[in-house]
This record gives structure tokens, C-alpha cells and sequence, in this order.
């Protein structure tokens, strides 16, 4: 599961964004925009309730609309978080989606689910069974 964060569909960087993701050959099986309520913003990141930036969080991911995906491919947990880089765009290398285009650590453009169980949970958040193409 990826999202394009506020910053990026503001940025108008969706294009360039998925662009990465195809060309490296994952599979896109579902893809939508969408403007997350608070209360979803909150179940989604439900792991960092608590802590310090969860409320900045939460009002930066529900500041505008967000693109979400599901994408599919030989170890595509792994290969999308490298594509994407590490949480703070300071220090993502060039290469990096991050890298590329953050320069923060809070509005770092992209999310990337981190395990197959964060994935399954953030699907469920996002999209509904009949959402998801398989092809
Ligand atoms: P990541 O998995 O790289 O997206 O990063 P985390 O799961 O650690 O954090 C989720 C989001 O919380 C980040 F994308 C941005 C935000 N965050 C902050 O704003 N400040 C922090 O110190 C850590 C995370």
C-alpha cells in the first residue's frame, strides 16, 4: 500500500510518483484519490497515537487530497520502501523518491507500508474488497 501524501498531489507530482512505481514493474491492482477524514487519518496511523507529531501528522494528512494504491510484485514491500527512502527527506539519498522531493521529515510526499501485516491493516483502512483488480 502507497499513498501520495498532501504535499505530493499539491506538488502535482502524482504523475512522476506512479511513473516510478510502473517503471519498475510493480503492478498497480487498485488506485484512487481520496480526502481522508480525521477519523480515518487516525485509524490509519493508529500505531503512532501518542506520540509527539500525531497530531501534526494527522492535520497534515487530512490538509488536502491524497492518492492511494495497492501494488503488487516479487518483494514489493521491500523494493517500494527503498524506492521511497527513509522518513526524513534531509537524509534520503538521491534516487529516493524522498530524496528527490522532501526536505522534511513530516511532509515527506509518500507512504510505504513497512510489513505484509501493516499492508493488509492500511488496505482495509483505504479500500473496499471490490477495489482491488486482480489481473
Ligand atoms: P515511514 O515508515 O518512513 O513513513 O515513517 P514512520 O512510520 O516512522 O512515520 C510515519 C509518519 O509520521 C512519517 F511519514 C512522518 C511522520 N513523522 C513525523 O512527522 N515526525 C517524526 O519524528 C516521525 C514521523
Amino acid at each position: 500500500m502507497v499513498l501520495i501524501k498532501p504535499d505530493g498531489v499539491r506538488r502535482r507530482l502524482i504523475g512522476e510518483i506512479i511513473s516510478r512505481f510502473e517503471k519498475k514493474g510493480l503492478k498497480i491492482k487498485a488506485l484512487k484519490m481520496l480526502w481522508l477524514t480525521r477519523e480515518k487519518a487516525e485509524e490509519f496511523y493508529s500505531v503512532h497515537k501518542g506520540k509527539p507529531f500525531f497530531e501534526s501528522l494527522i492535520e497534515f494528512m487530512t490538509s488536502g487530497p491524497i492518492i492511494a494504491m495497492v501494488l503488487e510484485g516479487d518483494k514489493a514491500i521491500s523494493v517500494v520502501r527503498l524506492m521511497i527512502g527513509p522518513t526524513d527527506g534531509r537524509e534520503a539519498p538521491p534516487g529516493t523518491i524522498r530524496g528527490d522531493y522532501a526536505l522534511s521529515k513530516s511532509e515527506n510526499v509518500v507512504h510505504a507500508s513497512d510489513s505484509p501485516e501493516s499492508a493488509e491493516r492500511e488496505i482495509r483502512v483505504i479500500f473496499s474488497e471490490e477495489e482491488i483488480i486482480d489481473w
